[in-house]
């Protein structure tokens, strides 16, 4: 099963296809075990963190979720075919790893610069982007990069918070959406949040909201319906706060709020989305340190599989 020529694949081959074979337990921990480049030509996704979190109001950490979901993804790239898929999303897409963006730590609105200009270098060269966050307030330069591209675009939006209160105008990650919608880079009315139990004012926020008892209530199938009547064919951005999981199954993140989705609800619900059109994708908010036994880092590492084969399912396999 071990193939030399699959070793050291993140750094010794330039192969941008296939599952790796090395040593889960050795070797440096790329995403998925992808070649690590910022090399784009013929790279269909690149794999970008964004370890920032100082726009948090309660626990920070998220700066350190990247290398959390890297090392957690580890596990999952040696399998051939993705459970339920009947697949492997490596042999349809080429996805490398990115690195992470650069920016100076002492000066947010510098993380802002920088992210929003290197993702639309990467969206110029013909790529999508997949992000790690970083605190949720990655979200709003990382769309801005994309509306450029795009224009107003949906929001399908996995959460316990709406972050759509303004917060007297400030900027952090509860607010970031109310400057999306203010900027005009997010359709509100074309978006939706799934998973909130939190405040939020019905009377203002203009998003379709799909609560957490709603989904509790009503179950996958209604939640998947709702989704697509929502969004239909518009271009969409996923966007997943990894606390709208329930924290038993995502403590390590910087605002649990009981009462949230099952992992296993998550999945279901992602698995249902084959006909969005999803042009970008990002996971926030793990913050490992909170961690218990990578619980969190390993459901957002497998969200991200999970948007990886959705973006894979009509494409054929090229290896
Ligand atoms: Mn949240």
């Amino acid at each position: 099963m071990t193939s030399l020529d699959n070793s050291a694949q993140p750094f010794g081959s330039r192969n941008l296809f296939g599952s790796s074979q090395e040593l889960l337990f050795g070797g440096l921990p790329t995403f998925m075990r992808r070649h690590y480049s910022r090399e784009l030509a013929d790279v269909d996704i690149a794999v970008v963190g964004v370890p920032c979190d100082l726009a948090t109001s309660f626990r920070p950490g998220a700066r350190f979720g990247p290398s959390a979901i890297r090392k957690a993804s580890i596990d999952m790239a040696w399998w051939d075919k993705q459970f339920f898929w009947d697949f492997n999303p490596f042999n349809r897409l080429a996805i490398v790893d990115y690195g992470d963006i650069q920016y100076e730590y002492g000066n947010p609105a510098d993380m802002v610069e920088k992210t929003q200009r290197q993702v639309a270098e990467i969206l110029k060269h013909g790529s999508e982007v997949l992000c790690l966050g970083g605190d949720h307030f990655i979200s709003l330069p990382v769309i801005r990069a994309h509306a450029d591209v795009h224009g107003p675009l949906s929001l399908v939006h996995f959460d316990a918070h709406t972050d759509t209160d303004s917060h007297g105008n400030t900027y952090d990650h509860g607010s970031m959406f109310y400057h999306a919608v203010e900027e005009g880079i997010v359709d509100p009315e074309r978006s939706v949040q799934i998973g909130i139990r939190t405040e939020y004012d019905k009377n203002t926020d203009r998003f379709v909201v799909l609560s957490a008892p709603w989904v509790h209530d009503h179950g996958i199938v209604a939640t998947i319906e709702e989704i697509r009547r929502v969004v239909a064919h518009n271009k969409a951005y996923l966007t997943f706060d990894i606390d709208c999981l329930d924290p038993a199954f995502a403590p390590g993140t910087g605002t649990p709020v009981v009462g949230g989705l099952s992992s296993a609800q998550a999945l279901a619900i992602m698995r249902g989305l084959t006909e969005i059109n999803f042009i970008g994708m990002d996971v926030v908010e793990v913050a490992p340190a909170y961690d218990t036994s990578s619980i969190t880092a390993f459901a957002a590492a497998q969200l991200t599989l999970e948007y990886l084969c959705l973006k894979a399912f009509s494409r054929i396999d090229i290896v």
